[in-house]
């Protein structure tokens, strides 16, 4: 069985290294232009030629959660798009999203500016009911999140395509939902994968719909969010702040306006990173299955996009 490794920004040789380890006898190398026919291929961000050069792949693998930059390209008609399903991800998120939530909430970043000026003084304790959080998109990452939140005792509501049902979390689901559940929230945080039904949700319309002093957080991709919507709220008093994880130019470029920008706290794309060993061993186990005839879990729905 040969595999081929062709990831952008990624060195190859530890990843090379561990197909080889947890897949001993497969041929396991990184892609070059020519390179012989593969079984399967470990991906992300690969060139148009990879996979016009590959169509005989079985199985393309993304290390990444998100495929939305992979199904932009012309892929092999018949093969399985792979996602990573978890795979260390989800306790990530569910940090920094709490993290994120829990500092908001009880103005930490506030304090930290107090105390850099030798400010001792106290702020009046805000109500946890007054702080509804919303969870857009309650997959793996979304409701890992939403159990989190309900950790520390925030109400949570959760949106979704199809009706789900999680414990203690009130859910919603559909077009005919999502006014209902915003409404809901204080806080939004968006866990959706960017599909052609999702790309500019995060508009003036939905986030007007948050209650007043609302709060968002988009740790999913940054074409969700219509920036110049997110600044005129947060200009105009309705949202309180922003922290975002994901941008619709990555890096950002050193000119945007959320750089300098009072309300909004930036992160480099870095919620939930690939972890190299759990995805190894998924990929490798799913690698296993799928040569098997096995059903695997995260094959990518094309015509859905996620
Ligand atoms: P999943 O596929 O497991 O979950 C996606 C969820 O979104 C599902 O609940 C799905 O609904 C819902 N959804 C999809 N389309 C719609 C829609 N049109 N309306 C309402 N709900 C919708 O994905 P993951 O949880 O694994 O990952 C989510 C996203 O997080 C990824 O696609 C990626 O973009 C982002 N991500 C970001 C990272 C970062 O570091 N910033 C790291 C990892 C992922 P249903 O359940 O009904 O199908
Ligand atoms: C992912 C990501 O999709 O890193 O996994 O954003």
């Amino acid at each position: 069985m040969n595999i081929t490794f062709c990831c952008a920004d990624t060195r190859p040789e530890p990843w090379l290294e561990g197909l080889r380890a947890a897949l001993p006898g497969a041929t396991v190398s990184e892609w070059q232009v020519g390179a012989p026919q593969a079984d399967h291929a470990v991906v992300w961000s690969p060139p148009q030629q990879f996979l016009d050069e590959q169509p005989g792949l079985k199985g393309l693998f993304n290390i990444g959660a998100g495929v939305d930059a992979l199904l932009r390209l012309r892929l092999p008609p018949g093969v399985e798009v792979v996602r990573l399903d978890d795979a260390g991800m989800s306790v990530q998120m569910a940090e920094y999203v709490c993290h994120a939530v829990i500092r908001h909430f009880r103005e930490f970043d506030g304090y930290e500016a107090d105390m850099a000026r030798g400010r001792w003084s106290f702020r009046k304790p805000r109500m946890r009911a007054e702080f509804p959080v919303g969870v857009m998109g309650l997959g793996v990452l979304g409701q890992r999140v939403a159990r989190a939140l309900r950790h520390f005792e925030f109400p949570v509501h959760g949106w979704s395509r199809t009706p789900k049902a999680v414990a203690d979390v009130v859910c919603h689901a559909g077009a005919q939902g999502l006014d209902e559940f915003l409404a809901s929230c204080r806080v939004l945080v968006n866990l959706l994968p960017l599909t052609p039904d999702t790309r500019d949700i995060l508009n003036r319309r939905t986030l007007s719909r948050l209650q007043p002093g609302g709060y968002v957080i988009n740790v999913a991709r940054g074409a969700h969010l219509v920036d110049d919507d997110l600044l005129a709220l947060l200009d105009s008093g309705h949202l309180a702040g922003a922290t975002l994880d994901v941008f619709r130019t990555e890096p950002l470029p050193k000119e945007h306006v959320f750089w300098q920008h009072p309300k909004i706290t930036l992160t480099p794309h870095t919620s939930a990173r690939t972890l190299r060993e759990e995805s190894i061993a998924q990929i490798a186990g799913k690698i296993r299955a799928l040569e098997r005839g096995e059903p695997i879990a995260g094959v990518v729905d094309r015509v859905r996009g996620y």
